[in-house]
């Protein structure tokens, strides 16, 4: 019997040896090591043997178990280790192979000029103010000066919703909205935004365009404000060699009123003018419906094109690029400014 479990030992061994995949491997197990496996019918020989045989032959057989279970473990170990070895070798990363390429995107030409301006206003401590794009006919027109037969409001037609509320045309409501929100305060501002108007698009005008208000409210403000900050703004824009030109003009919500020119060098090299903003200071009427005593407080506002700051400053040939999403376009201007 002895003999037996000798040659049993020997076989498994070496079956395990050989044994070339887990699948076989747990084959070998299962003859040898289960309920009913070679080991455990060894076991059950015991009952054919005397008293005195029985513990030493059982100790062999116990022997004989451990050293197949050990085998068994260490063969799967390295059967396991050769697996993982050869799925590193078959997914092997190639670092040299080139990277994906990713899409940079860049700040958008006309928000690249809003945050010029902000940049600029922050500095001189005007706060950033915000309006509805929806507006109310109150705010938009009426605060401004434009009573509901004002036929300035023929210039200024617009999407409306119901007869109140419309689309606004210009960044001026926040003016009035800002007023009243400071109650008679001092008060600085600028206000990048959305405007609408029923307006022919061309090179130069769209039914959609951004403006960006200014106001300013003090004691004792005069034109000369008013033209110090334009300058400022231009020069900040355009360069310190840019002059502007002021033409009288007519808002309702400003008196003395003007518009713009800022000057460029022509192709013949000869100076012109472009207009790119409406200013003024503002009107009494506007000051008293705001909350502020015009005979206390002046105040000077202006209202800026953005759109065609960045006609200007890029040498762009029609508006309608900024809005048609071409990237060939919008490319261009990734990093100006930044
Ligand atoms: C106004 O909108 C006034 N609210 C500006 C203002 C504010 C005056 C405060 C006084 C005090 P105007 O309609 O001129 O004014 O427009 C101002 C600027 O917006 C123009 O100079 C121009 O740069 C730009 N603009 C006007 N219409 C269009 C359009 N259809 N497309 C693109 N830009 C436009």
């Amino acid at each position: 019997m002895i003999e037996h479990l000798k040659k049993l030992n020997e076989d498994a061994l070496n079956r395990i040896k050989d044994a070339l995949d887990l699948p076989s491997l747990d084959t070998i197990r299962v003859f040898y090591l289960s309920k009913k496996g070679e080991v455990s019918l060894m076991m059950g020989k015991l009952r054919e043997l005397s008293q005195e045989e029985r513990p030493a032959f059982g100790q062999k057989v116990n022997e004989v178990k451990e050293q197949i279970e050990l085998a068994i473990y260490e063969k799967k170990q390295a059967i396991e280790n050769v697996e993982l070895l050869k799925t590193l070798e078959a997914e092997q990363i190639d670092v040299t192979l080139p990277g994906y390429q990713f899409y940079q995107g860049g700040v958008h030409p006309l928000n690249q000029v809003i945050e010029d301006l902000e940049d600029l206003f922050v500095g001189l401590g005007y706060e950033v103010a915000e309006g509805p794009e929806l507006e109310n006919d109150h705010y938009n027109f009426e605060m401004m000066n434009l009573a509901k037969d004002h036929p300035a409001r023929a210039m200024q037609d617009s999407f409306y919703t119901d007869e109140n509320m419309l689309l606004r045309t210009h960044t001026s409501p926040v003016q009035a909205r800002t007023m009243l929100a400071k109650k008679g305060e001092p008060l600085r501002i600028i206000c990048p935004g959305k405007v609408y108007r029923r307006d022919s698009d061309d090179p130069t005008h769209s039914h959609q365009f951004i403006q960006t208000e200014g106001l300013v409210i003090e004691k004792g403000l005069s034109f000369a404000n008013l033209k110090d900050a334009l300058l400022k703004m231009v020069r900040h824009l355009f360069g310190p060699e840019r002059v502007i030109r002021l033409r009288p003009s007519y808002f309702p919500f400003t008196e003395p009123s003007v518009e713009v020119d800022v000057s460029y060098i022509k192709k013949d090299g000869t100076i012109g003018y472009i207009e790119i903003l409406g200013a003024g200071q503002v009107h009494p009427d506007v000051l008293r419906m705001g909350g502020y005593d015009p005979e206390v407080y002046q105040g000077f506002a202006f209202g800026v094109g953005v759109e065609r700051i960045a006609i200007l400053k890029y040498n762009i040939d029609d508006i309608r690029h900024f809005y048609t999403n071409d990237l060939r376009f919008l490319s261009q201007f990734k990093g100006i400014n930044r």
